[in-house]
This record gives C-alpha cells, structure tokens and sequence, in this order.
C-alpha cells in the first residue's frame, strides 16, 4: 500500500488498484468547507489517474456532518450559488468520472454528507451510520446535489419527509429506502467497501465506465431511447480487445465463474 498523503482536509493512499479518500476534518464532524471541496477535486483528480476504483470514507466517529454551516453563513447569495455549483462540479466528477466509487458510511451522513455518498456508484453503511436532511431546520435547501441524486434513491416523498420533518432515517431504514446497497456491523463498512472496490476494479475498464455513464443516462431517457443507447454500449464493449479475451478466458475456464455467496 502506499503511504497515506495527509493534504489536511483528505487523506489519500493507493491500496493496489484501489484510491482510498479519507474525509479529515473530525473535529469539526468532516464538515466541509470551500477548501475541502477542492481537496476532494484533487483527491478524486489523482484517483482517475492512477486507480481503477475508489473508496471515500470519514475519520472520526462520523463521515460527514454536511456543508460547513459556519463559513456559509458569511456568503452572499452570489457566493452561495456559485459555491453550489462547484459542489455539483465536483461531486459529477466522482459520479460521471473515469472510475466507480464507493463509499464508506458511519455516523452521521447528513446534508451536503449524504449528497457526497449519493454521487458514489455503491454505499455501504455500518449499523451506527444515521441519515438526515436538516436544511429545512437551518433555513437553507441542499445544494449539493441532493434533490436529483438523493431523491432518486430514496424517493421524492421521503426525501420530502425528511427535509420538512428533520425525521434522521437509521441505516436500517436506509437500506429499506434503497439510499444504501450494503448494511455491515458497526466498524465493518472500510472493508466492505475495499472488497467491493476491488471487485469492481478487476472489471474490464470500459465496462465500468458503460455501467457508470450509460446506465444513470438510460434511466432519464424514454423507453425506445433507451434500448438504442444499449444496443451502443453493448457492442461497443463487447467488440473490445478486452472482452475478446475475457470471453475467451471464460469458454477455456482460465476464470473464476459468478461470486455466488456461501449459505450458512
Ligand atoms: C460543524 C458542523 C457543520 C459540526 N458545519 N461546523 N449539517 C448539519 O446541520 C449537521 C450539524 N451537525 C450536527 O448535527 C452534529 O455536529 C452531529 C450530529 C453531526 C455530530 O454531533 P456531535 O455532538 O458529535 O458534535 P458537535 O458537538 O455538534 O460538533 C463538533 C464540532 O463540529 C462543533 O464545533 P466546536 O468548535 O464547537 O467544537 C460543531 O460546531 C462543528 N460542526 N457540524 C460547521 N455542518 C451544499 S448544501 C448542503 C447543505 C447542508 O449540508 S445542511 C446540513 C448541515
């Protein structure tokens, strides 16, 4: 593994083909300020370039307390829309980047926290992990990309609940509102998501990035769009040097067939 590069508010270490990003500001619950978007443009930036996958977790007791309320509450609404719009930016990035991403989830997810893991492709949540939107209750509203990616996991209505309510979902209830994929004992999500990671990263590249820019784009498109667009992507991997020889590894049984989970 490399060793891990403390830029002040990230963390950065390579674990083989795996950029890990650690959220580092947990005295301030990994609030994020305007500076720290930039660490985790720079941080995601030097995963693309050499990584083939990638994991954000938070140090400290949570991932992230959302959008630093402290510096916003300075801003003028020029500032606060142009900071806004860095964070859709950024967190595009990591959704319609080079490489997938999962995140690591504990503690509190909250406000800009939970619009971050919502721009990871896989979440995976330790039991102590609570989710809120408590825009409302500050006199504010996300900002940073919540209302189109937390919605669509979740749902217009619950996320609607939470930001006129202040209701924090368990990551019991998270799993049941589809916001997570993955719910782990308490201190477990890190290595879920390095298990989940490196699968992924083992996949054929081109692969990934069909799964992570033709399947999001295919659920906004009419139906008959939609299949085209598939019919594209399809050929255009399958037709690839790589799948050739993945395909060909299968046939002569050179590679391991499904991950099919051992019963108990
Ligand atoms: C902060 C922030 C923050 C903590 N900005 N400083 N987010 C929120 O409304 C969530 C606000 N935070 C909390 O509700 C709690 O801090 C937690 C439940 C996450 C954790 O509680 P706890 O008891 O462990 O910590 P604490 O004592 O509340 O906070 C420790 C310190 O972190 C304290 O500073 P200190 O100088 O008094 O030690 C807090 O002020 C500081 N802190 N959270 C600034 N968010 C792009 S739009 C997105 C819109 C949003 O994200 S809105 C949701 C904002």
């Amino acid at each position: 593994m490399n060793k891990v590069v403390d830029g002040g508010f990230v963390t950065y270490e390579l674990d083989g083909d795996v950029a890990v990003i650690g959220l580092n500001r947990p005295q301030k619950r990994n609030a994020i300020s305007d500076a720290f978007v930039e660490a985790i443009a720079e941080a995601v930036m030097r995963a693309e370039s050499e990584a083939k996958a990638g994991v954000i977790f938070g140090h400290g007791d949570h991932f992230c307390a959302g959008l630093d309320l402290a510096e916003h509450v300075k801003k003028t609404p020029f500032e606060g829309v142009r900071g806004s719009r860095r964070w859709h930016t950024v967190f595009a990035m990591i959704e319609h980047g080079a490489i997938p991403w999962v995140s690591a989830l504990h503690g509190a997810v909250v406000g800009g926290g939970l619009e971050l893991a919502s721009s990871t492709h896989i979440r995976v949540a330790d039991r102590t992990a609570f989710f809120a939107l408590p825009e409302g209750q500050r006199g504010i509203f996300v900002g940073g990309g919540g209302s189109v990616r937390a919605a669509r996991l979740m749902g217009a209505a619950r996320m609607t609940d939470m930001m006129l309510t202040g209701r924090v979902a368990s990551a019991e209830e998270a799993e049941r509102w589809n916001l997570i994929q993955y719910l782990v004992e308490p201190g477990e999500a890190r290595t879920r998501a390095m298990e989940l990671a490196k699968s992924a990263a083992s996949n054929a590249e081109l692969s990934n990035f069909a799964i992570i820019h033709a399947l999001p784009r295919i659920q906004d498109m009419a139906k008959e769009d939609g299949l085209f667009v598939e019919s594209l992507m399809a050929s255009f991997t399958a037709t690839s040097p790589e799948a050739e020889e993945r395909l060909r590894a299968f046939l002569e049984k050179r590679t391991k067939r499904l991950n099919i989970p051992e019963k108990d």
